[in-house]
């Protein structure tokens, strides 16, 4: 907004030193906003294109429309500002691709939008895609944020160009394997992931932290991210007798899973980490997701100061918040914001600005450490009650709201 006044304001005084230089005492006339949108529109204009990576089709679907609404939410504001950077007004554009969450996939994508001369990338969702994808954004030299990938190898390959705007899953797996242990009181857990770089890497974090607080794995388990059927593997968890149950996996994967541990009389509680705690899982796994535990990588988002006009405008317009699509808004503002401060549109200009961001958005501050990973990340524990997600408490984070932690059990949240 301040952009397109700058040149507005340079016109109106323009036309002022004129009048006084003619020596005639007639104002301006009065229509005086009229120049400032003249001046608008008379700006150069430039389309910069944004490139946004998620899977649209396959069993997580809703999370990766969830991801691109989020970013398609921030473009629309944005262009609303009437940003003016290097003297013209820019009009953002977002290019989404479905990468489907296969890393090959994400890879074909990834140079589509290289060769389409975007100015940055907000994605992958998924962490599998998102590693492999890196090396090319990498290469292309221009800045790819994801909102959702917490797979700590992301960042750890010394690219540049790589951000999170998310905690990574060091800490959640701490956590959620902490938590387990000793907030749920698990003596015995039993870990079941899903082999993909998110799901394996979590479970292998949740295992450490279970085991430094005194529980015992006594079974670990595994499946795929497209498996509906996993009556063999809990048969075979079952004979355990676990306390608590940990999938790393998505919700398409943990929603189904809920039915059948409630089918077979599994009495284990069940913990699953972001992918897993969403409102689709609620919806997959009806009465059986009552009492599970999950996390999400973040603070809740309807209770940050700017994360309510987010929630209001997103849910008018889309439908209820998934899990990441905050994110995403906030990851497309990021970099809009780096080329604001860079004036420039231009990937080797405004790239060093990302990291030096220091950017109030609507998920909380967002800073970048040397690798790319977001400062001071926050986890919030979440548990379901009565077919909603409610806070149980947040660990981390950079605002004024985290400061304080979340009182145990506070009242339930708006479903996400
Ligand atoms: N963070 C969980 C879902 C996305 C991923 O890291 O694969």
């Amino acid at each position: 907004m301040n952009h397109v006044r700058i040149p507005g304001v340079l016109v109106v005084l323009a036309a002022s030193v004129a009048l006084i230089g003619c020596g005639k005492k007639e104002e301006p006339k009065a229509a005086a906003p009229a120049p400032v949108a003249a001046a608008a529109a008379a700006q150069p204009t430039m389309v910069v294109k944004i490139g946004h990576v998620a899977p649209l089709t396959g069993p997580i679907a809703h999370l990766g429309k969830d991801n691109e609404n989020g970013a398609r939410l921030a473009v629309d504001d944005a262009n609303a500002q009437k940003i003016v950077i290097d003297g013209k007004l820019i009009t953002f554009e977002l290019l989404g691709e479905d990468d489907q969450a296969d890393p090959k996939t994400g890879t074909v994508v990834a140079q589509k939008l290289v060769d389409a001369k975007v100015a940055g990338v907000v994605g992958h969702l998924n962490s599998g895609t998102t590693i492999p994808a890196s090396a090319i954004y990498n290469q292309a030299g221009f800045p790819q944020i994801s909102p959702s990938a917490t797979n700590p190898k992301y960042t750890q390959q010394g690219f540049k160009t790589a951000f999170r705007v998310m905690a990574n899953d060091v800490q959640q797996g701490s956590v959620v394997g902490t938590y387990a242990a000793k907030d749920m009181h698990a003596k015995k857990i039993a870990i079941i992931d899903d082999r993909t770089a998110y799901g394996q890497g979590l479970a292998d974090e949740v295992e450490k932290a279970a085991v430094a607080n005194g529980a015992t794995v006594v079974a670990r388990e595994f499946t795929n991210d497209k498996a509906i059927d996993f009556k063999a593997i809990l048969t075979k968890i079952k004979a355990k007798n676990p306390d608590v149950i940990f999938l790393g996996g998505m919700d398409a994967v943990g929603g189904p899973m809920l039915k059948q541990m409630k089918e077979l009389g599994i009495k284990a509680k069940f913990t699953t980490g972001d992918g897993g705690c969403s409102p689709e899982l609620i919806k997959l796994a009806g009465a059986a997701s009552e009492g599970v535990i999950c996390t999400q990588a973040g603070l809740p988002v309807d209770k940050l100061p700017n994360g309510q006009k987010f929630v209001a405008d997103f849910t008018s317009k889309y439908g209820p918040i998934q899990i990441y699509s905050p994110y995403s808004y906030d990851a497309v503002m990021v970099l809009i914001d780096s080329m604001k401060r860079a004036n420039s549109v231009d990937p080797a200009k405004y790239l060093p600005e990302v990291g030096k961001t220091a950017y109030n958005g609507v998920t909380g501050k967002i800073e970048f450490d040397e690798k790319g990973d977001i400062k001071n990340g926050a986890i919030t524990v979440f548990e379901i009650k009565d077919g909603k997600l409610v806070t149980l408490k947040s660990e981390g984070g950079s605002t004024a709201a985290a400061a304080a932690p979340m009182p145990a059990a506070a009242p339930a949240t708006e479903e996400k």
